[in-house]
């Protein structure tokens, strides 16, 4: 909460974890000498307005959550401990924290796999900041990012304390984590299990079947080997499927299966690995025309040249 403090150590009420607090207007601590009059004037303002409104410290509640007003100069363990109170305090008063912000940080190769999951966060809207990962300088093979995805390679999203991989499996976790951006099919709807087909289709038949196309191997796996079986059926299939799609693969509603499935067939089109098929063309110039699909590709061009620097 970097709202309340003028600098120093508080407790971020969402995690109960001491933050570091940037320059702000302060609620509870002291009025520092050392601040300007106009600080010092808001700072008091401020404080009077909330005893006016019978709030008290140390602990308070905001809005329905807690602040504790700690000041500078404390150790992690003693803000950790107040934080521990404010939230007993809190439940003891029956007040429940308020949903934690979002806090999601992509970490991203522009452009690469995990620009399936840039689009995926335009679609659903929430802030996130981005961690460029740069192959030609080795960052996906650092310790430091290993610690992330021990894979070493990207996407991989921190949400809070939890850290997924996998493209499909993050667009699948979005939709759910949240639901009001319409990108799922939730669990009670009897369309879930089309719905997860297509998003498990794209990782484990659409992708390998195009990186099969891309790099033939001299002495293919047989049909039945293959978990995607081959090219021609998966292509078959897809085309199928999306010649249906009134317009999404969904129906009406755009879900996480069109970001995944749509990012494997324009993946596909722009390296030339697709047949050109008028039920691709048709859904992916659909797909082309979505905002936030047209704000990723954008922000992706400046973000590979930032990386690369
Ligand atoms: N199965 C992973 C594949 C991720 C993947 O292969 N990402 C590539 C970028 S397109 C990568 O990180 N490559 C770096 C490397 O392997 O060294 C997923 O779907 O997320």
């Amino acid at each position: 909460m970097l709202e309340y403090g003028w600098g120093g150590r508080s407790i971020d009420p969402n995690s109960w974890q001491p933050v570091e607090m940037t320059y702000g207007p302060s609620l509870w601590g002291h009025d520092p000498t050392w601040l300007p009059a106009d600080q010092l004037a808001a700072s008091r303002a401020m404080r009077a307005k909330a005893a006016a409104d019978g709030q008290r410290q140390p602990v308070q509640v905001i809005e329905g959550n807690y602040q504790v007003g700690v000041g500078g100069g404390l150790s992690d363990r003693c803000t950790a401990l107040l934080g521990h109170i404010a939230a007993l305090a809190g439940r003891k008063r029956g007040i429940r924290k308020r949903p934690p912000m979002p806090d999601l940080t992509l970490y991203h190769a522009a452009p690469s796999r995990s620009s399936i999951v840039h689009w995926m966060l335009e679609e659903v809207g929430e802030p996130y900041d981005i961690q460029l990962i740069s192959f030609k300088k080795g960052e996906n093979l650092r310790p430091e990012y290993l610690a992330v995805n021990p894979m070493g390679k990207v996407p991989a999203l921190r949400h809070g304390d939890s850290v997924i991989t996998e493209a499909a499996a993050i667009c699948t976790y979005l939709a759910d984590a949240f639901p009001q951006a319409k990108l799922n099919v939730p669990v009670s709807d009897p369309r879930r299990g089309i719905y997860l087909k297509w998003l498990f289709f794209g990782p484990s038949c659409l992708e390998p079947a195009l990186i099969e196309r891309a790099f033939p191997r001299r002495e293919a796996p047989s049909r039945a080997a293959l978990g995607f079986g081959d090219f021609d059926t998966v292509m078959n299939v897809l085309a199928k499927a999306v010649g249906c799609a009134s317009p999404h693969l969904m129906g009406e509603q755009f879900t996480a299966a069109d970001v995944v499935i749509g990012s494997g067939l324009r993946w596909g089109t722009m390296f030339k690995l697709l047949p050109e098929r008028p039920e691709f063309t048709a859904y992916i110039a659909h797909l082309n025309n979505r905002p936030a699909l047209k704000r990723a590709s954008e922000k992706d061009k400046t973000l590979q040249a930032q990386q690369e620097a």
